[in-house]
Formats: structure tokens, sequence, C-alpha cells
């Protein structure tokens, strides 16, 4: 993408309204422009993230063996009348009435709808175990929408709903989201704890909360220190191994870690004094196991192998996809700008012409640009007639990992400049066999 012809307004001046990080660096990077409270559109470098977290957020579900759909944003109220829902969840919920002065509401969650779905076409064991998700805008009418995405009115969420025969089995299926769920943040290059939480209005008695550890976050956390140690790395899934699941799942449950909400002060104390920790923590996303609470009211059952009917089990679990955009930038930033993990950053690598009109550099940046499209790298190209001083701002400001810096006294030796946004080390690299060489770097 040449500059010049691209859509990226970013602003001069610190927005007034922005209290944190994230909001200020989104707003001033050109990511998002709120059009009313709590409600922003996506503006293309925006999108772009939010894009390529929701790619990984569905490669994980499916590794998962969970399955695709897609659900409207827009729901019939009877299908929350019929779970008991409709009074109960309150203000929050956006009702809207039709032409024919039906009442309909802007989905906040999707436990009715998808059990609807189930109940429709699914009616025996040997259908089950059954995950659906998607990944969908949500809108929840908070009565403080702030911090930008983190807690906006319309977000963008994947939520994913088990279907099982028994507790048993939705136990594995609560287990196998959370795993999935630490992969997922792991591949964002975020570091999220599963922390026991409180159930909200989703209900049921089961539910964990990830949070990503920033002072910024929402949520008083309190935590073993020994849980922040833990990590899945690159061990080797078989979401099939009902056993093996459990146990890693085990070992991440095991150490204390807790929302002020479940938190219990007795239990904490217990914990050496050095690796008791409290904290300020951003929740990117909750799995609930609420057993038989939607399919008993919305009359859900499956038939068993001794021919009896039981409601069948369920769980939901949901993901932050847009608040992942935000906790992203509040875990991965400096003084300058945002700092991108290269998982979710918008593009790969820029091109920085420092002397846009002299001929010699433009040519070699065409060049180099073509080469790393093909090479398969997704290349911002900054061809702007701008002070050198700017374009450096620019970029550092929205954060692509990796700057190729071509000017015309280091062209004049055969070099160019290769810049690392995170640790800033600059290597310079011979431009004749510059594609190679800089291949490789980027690889790193
Ligand atoms: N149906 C269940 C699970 S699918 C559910 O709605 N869970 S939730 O309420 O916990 O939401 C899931 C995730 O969405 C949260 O962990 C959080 O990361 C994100 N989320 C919730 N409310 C907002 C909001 N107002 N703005 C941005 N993200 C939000």
């Amino acid at each position: 993408m040449y500059l010049t012809k691209y859509f990226l307004p970013i602003l001069k001046e610190n927005p007034a309204e922005a209290q944190i990080t994230s909001h200020r660096l989104m707003l001033r990077s050109g990511m998002i422009k709120q059009s009313s409270a709590g409600i922003y559109s996506w503006l293309p470098l925006g999108l772009k993230v939010l894009k390529k977290i929701e790619k990984i957020v569905v490669e994980e579900q499916v590794a998962a063996g969970h399955i695709p759909i897609l659900m409207p944003t827009i729901q019939p109220s009877e299908l929350w009348e019929e779970s008991g829902r409709l009074d109960d969840y309150g203000k929050e919920m956006l009702r809207i009435e039709d032409r024919h002065g039906r009442l309909m509401l802007y989905g906040p969650t999707n436990e009715e709808l998808v059990t609807d779905i189930f109940r429709s076409h699914i009616s025996s064991y040997k259908d089950l175990p059954k995950t659906f998700f998607h990944i969908q805008w949500k809108f929840r009418d908070e009565v403080r929408p702030r911090f930008g995405v983190m807690r906006g009115r319309e977000f963008f969420m994947k939520d994913g709903y088990s279907f099982d025969m028994d507790k048993d089995s939705a136990i594995h299926a609560y287990n196998r989201h959370m795993i999935s769920y630490l992969r997922t943040y792991e591949r964002l290059g975020l570091k999220a704890i599963p922390m026991q939480a409180d159930t909200g209005p989703i209900g049921g008695d089961y539910s964990h909360e990830f949070l990503v550890l920033a002072e910024t976050g929402e949520s008083q956390v309190f935590y073993d220190k020994e849980i922040t140690d833990l990590s899945l790395g690159d061990r080797n899934i078989d979401y099939s191994d009902q056993q093996a699941i459990a146990t890693i799942v085990q070992d991440f449950t095991k150490p204390y870690a807790r929302t002020d909400e479940t938190h219990e002060q007795n239990l904490f104390n217990r914990i050496p004094n050095e690796r008791r920790l409290s904290a300020r923590g951003i929740e990117v996303g909750q799995i609930f196991y609420f057993g038989t609470k939607y399919s008993k009211s919305m009359g859900a059952d499956v038939v068993l192998p001794n021919g009896d009917r039981t409601p069948v089990e369920m769980g939901s679990h949901g993901i932050g996809v847009s608040r992942l955009v935000g906790a992203l930038i509040e875990a991965n930033h400096d003084d300058l700008g945002i700092i991108w993990p290269s998982s979710v950053a918008p593009f790969d690598v820029v091109i920085i012409n420092l002397k846009q009109g002299n001929e010699e550099s433009e040519k070699a940046c065409r060049q180099l640009y073509e080469d790393l499209i093909l090479a398969g790298y997704d290349v911002l190209y900054d061809d702007r007639d701008e002070r050198v001083g700017v374009k450096f701002a620019t970029m550092d400001l929205i954060g692509i990992p990796w700057q190729i810096i071509v000017g015309p006294r280091d062209l004049a030796d055969g070099f160019l400049e290769l810049k690392c946004r995170k640790n800033g080390s600059k290597t310079r690299v011979p431009l004749t066999e510059g594609s190679r060489q800089l291949l490789s770097a980027l690889n790193s």
C-alpha cells in the first residue's frame, strides 16, 4: 500500500476525551473514530488489526473442533421471554420496535438464539457433542461506556455455545475452550491469566475470566505469582484426549487467581508472602458452564441411549475481539506509540523513503516494495513528500514492527537501514543482496 493512496488520518494533538493510553493511541493513529458514545467506526488501520485478531480467534476455535456459524445482530424478544431474561437484562438491552409493533432487540449475547437453532434441529445424543461459535457485533447499553473500545456499547465478540449430553462432556467443552483461549492469547503475544469469576447475567456456577494485567484494567485481581510463569508454549494439544486436556486445565487453575468478586482473603493469605500479588486486569474473555439453565426453560432436550429425554448441558464462551485491540496496545507501547506484536500488526513492514522526489530513492523503494509483496509481506510504503522527522514520528506512532529506511546517502553506498520498532536496533543491509538478508531479518 502506497501511503499517499491510503487513508491514515493521524491526529497531531492528544484527544482530550481519551483517558487511557490505548484509547489515545487508537485515536491518534487513525484506527477508529467515535460516532456516538461507545460506538465507533473502524478506519483502515484499525480494521486490519481487528481482522487479524478475528482470524487467529477463528483458527484456534476451528482447531478445537468448534463450528463457525453467523447469527444476526437483531433478535426477536419472544425467545428472551421464554428464557425469562427479557426483564432480567434490564436497561443494558437495546430494545427496538419494528414497523409492525413487534418488540425486537439488538443482541447483547446469543444464548437464546443459539438454543433455538439447536432445538430446531438436534434431538438425539447421537448428534452430540456440538459447539457452535460466531464472531458478531453485540450491543450493551453500558451505563458508562469508556476507554474507547475497551468498554464500548457496540463491540465485536466471539461467542461460542457448547451442547453436551452430560456434565462430564460439558466440562470437557469448558476445558477445550480454556485451552483454545490460552493458545489464542499466546499467539496474539498476550499473557492472559484464567481467574475464577462471577457469572453475572449469563448465569451458572462455574466460570473463568481471562485477564491481561494492566494498570488501566477495570478489574481488581488477586493471584499467586506462580500462575504468571505458566504457558502452553509449543505444547502439542490433542483436543480429543479428555484426560490430557483436563490435566492441562488443572495446571492452569491450581494456583490462586481470582477477581475481586470471588476473592477470598483467608485462602489468599495461605500463599507465601512474596508470591501473593494484587493488580489491575483487563478482562479479554470469559467462559461459563451453566448446565441446563437455558435448555430447561426453552425445551432443548435430547434423547439418551436408554430412551429417556433430558435437557442438554450447555456452556457459553466469549472473547472480546474489539476489546483485545485496546488490551494489546495497553500491553505493547512506549512513549512514541504502539509496538504491534508481529501476529496482529496492520502491516509487516514499512518502507520509509527519506527523499521523496529523488529518482534513485524512489526507484529503490518501488523495487523493494515489489520484492516484498512478491515474498508475501503486507507492506506499507511511506511515499509522502514530508519531513523525515514527521515520517519517523508517524511510523513509530502506528507501530509497524519493521521499518526499512531508504535514504540517498546509504543508497549511494549500496545500503539501506532496517529498524526494529520494538527495541530500536538498526542494521545496515546491503541493497545488492537486499531482499535475501532483509527477508531473513523480517522472519526472525
Ligand atoms: N455469552 C457469554 C459468553 S459468549 C458472554 O456474553 N460473556 S461476557 O459477557 O463475559 O462477554 C464476553 C467478553 O466480551 C468479555 O470477556 C469482554 O472481553 C467482552 N466484552 C463484554 N462487554 C464488553 C464491552 N462493553 N465492550 C467491549 N468488550 C466487551
